[in-house]
């Protein structure tokens, strides 16, 4: 029999560098001690307790691949693996991360000057302060460029109007990173601006009764003539690709997490199916279980070879961006799907809130449709791949 190979067929975890495998192993300490016990009644309250980011920080969870300002100046495979372990237990959690590094942390430190960086990043990084990134409005979800959000030029700054909606951590955010284009609405004319949450003309409201991600605040972000004086301009933004940069950390991130997601229900799966007895004999012992089991093992073990191919890419400075989109809609579609027949698996069992499965399965409806929806990313690769736009 072979040993131990079923579960990391290709070695990749005991491949991973010693610095990796002892990130990996703190942030699976930490999350099955800190985060999984309340996991369960937490998401039942939709409560997110913030004070869980001062936990982040002090772990070098956030912006972890940052090298100044209290940052780790750890791996892109280690930042893929916080999200994998955090995601085990619930995507609401990778996704405070992911926001807090990927959306606020890496556009300050990439788009931002030396002030801005000294000002901001120390108390991002140590989980003090809390970020919100604010691009999707109600009318631009998929299409972010038809945004309604402007500046206008005013004094030594810009008068900032407008509405952003379905931002993860609006409602408890210090520090906002908001979108928005000139008054005559021209694509290129896009800016970022970093407001504080005391900023006269600024408010937040939470959306109530979340079916999805329960754990992780979501609100809208009210714009009304916001004065952001020209020093919180992220002046180094060069148009869109600046935006999207921020998107392709943060999907990167997403394509670890999710397998972090389907590989707590496999295992999950795995173990009720070999006590389950049924017609006298353990669930796992027919070939319909097994089939299902092996499916879910070449799902997840693909996907993190992926993963570790594109980090390895990433690490020699290469173009990612399609390896990025492929890897997004791949792996959430394919742990969604993993997820859904894990429940099955457990029959009526798999409904239950202390077996978690339900909890992930309309978690990743959440994480298959943010950050690029299934079939935008089809159509960026389509693109991509025939140099014909669809959209
Ligand atoms: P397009 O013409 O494609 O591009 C405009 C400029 O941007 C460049 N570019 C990229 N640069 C870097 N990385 C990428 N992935 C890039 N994709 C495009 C492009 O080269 C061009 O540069 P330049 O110099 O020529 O101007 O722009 P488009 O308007 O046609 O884009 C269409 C589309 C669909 C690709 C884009 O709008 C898109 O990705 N839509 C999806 C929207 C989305 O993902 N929103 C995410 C919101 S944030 C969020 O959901 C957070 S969830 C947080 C959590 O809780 O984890
Ligand atoms: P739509 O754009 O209306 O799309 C609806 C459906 O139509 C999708 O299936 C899509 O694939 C499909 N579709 C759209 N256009 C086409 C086309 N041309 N061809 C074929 N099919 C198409 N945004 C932020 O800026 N910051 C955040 O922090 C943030 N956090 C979020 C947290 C949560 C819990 C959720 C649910 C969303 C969050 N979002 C955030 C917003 C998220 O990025 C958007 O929901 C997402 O981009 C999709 O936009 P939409 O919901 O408007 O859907």
């Amino acid at each position: 029999m072979i040993q131990n190979t079923w579960f990391d067929p290709f070695f990749i975890f005991e491949n991973l560098s010693e610095e990796d495998k002892l990130i990996q192993k703190n942030v699976k300490d930490f999350s099955t001690s800190i985060l999984k016990p309340n996991v369960v009644e937490h998401n039942r309250n939709h409560y997110f307790d913030r004070s869980l980011y001062k936990e982040f920080g002090k772990l070098g969870l956030l912006g972890p691949t940052i090298k100044s300002h209290g940052g780790a100046g750890a791996s892109d495979t280690a930042y893929g693996l916080i999200a994998y372990e955090i995601e085990k237990i619930d995507s609401s959690y990778r996704s405070s991360i992911s926001v807090q590094s990927s959306l606020v942390i890496h556009p300050i430190n990439s788009f931002g000057n030396e002030e801005q960086k000294d000002k901001y990043l120390p108390s991002l990084i140590s989980g003090y302060k809390i970020g919100c990134f604010g691009l999707t409005e109600s009318e631009a979800g998929s299409d972010p460029s038809s945004m309604k959000t402007t500046y206008k030029e005013y004094q030594d700054g810009y008068i900032l109007n407008g509405n952003k909606n379905w931002i993860t951590n609006a409602p408890i955010a210090d520090i906002f990173i908001v979108w928005a284009l000139n008054e005559n609405h021209e694509t290129n004319s896009i800016k970022g601006f970093i407001i504080e949450k005391e900023t006269k003309g600024l408010s937040t409201k939470i959306i109530e009764n979340k079916t999805s991600l329960k754990i992780s605040p979501t609100g809208q972000i009210l714009i009304d003539e916001v004065f952001v004086h020209k020093s919180n301009c992220l002046e180094k933004t060069n148009g869109w690709s600046s935006v999207f940069s921020c998107l392709n950390k943060a999907r990167f991130g997403i394509s670890w997490g999710v397998l972090g997601s389907a590989t707590a229900c496999w295992l999950i799966a795995k173990d009720y199916t070999e006590n389950r007895i049924m017609f006298k004999k353990p669930l796992a012992a027919n070939q319909l279980i097994q089939k299902k089991l092996a499916d879910i093992q070449t799902e997840i073990n693909l996907g993190l070879a992926s993963c570790i191919l594109t980090t390895k890419a990433m690490k020699q400075d290469r173009n990612t961006i399609n390896a990025i989109s492929l890897l997004k809609r791949n792996n959430c579609k394919k742990s969604l799907n993993i997820v859904r027949n894990c429940r099955d698996m457990l029959g009526a069992n798999g409904l239950v809130e202390e077996y978690h499965i339900m909890r992930h399965l309309v978690n990743l409806e959440t994480v298959n449709t943010y950050e690029g929806a299934e079939d935008i990313h089809a159509l960026i690769l389509g693109r991509n791949q025939t140099n014909i736009s669809s959209f």
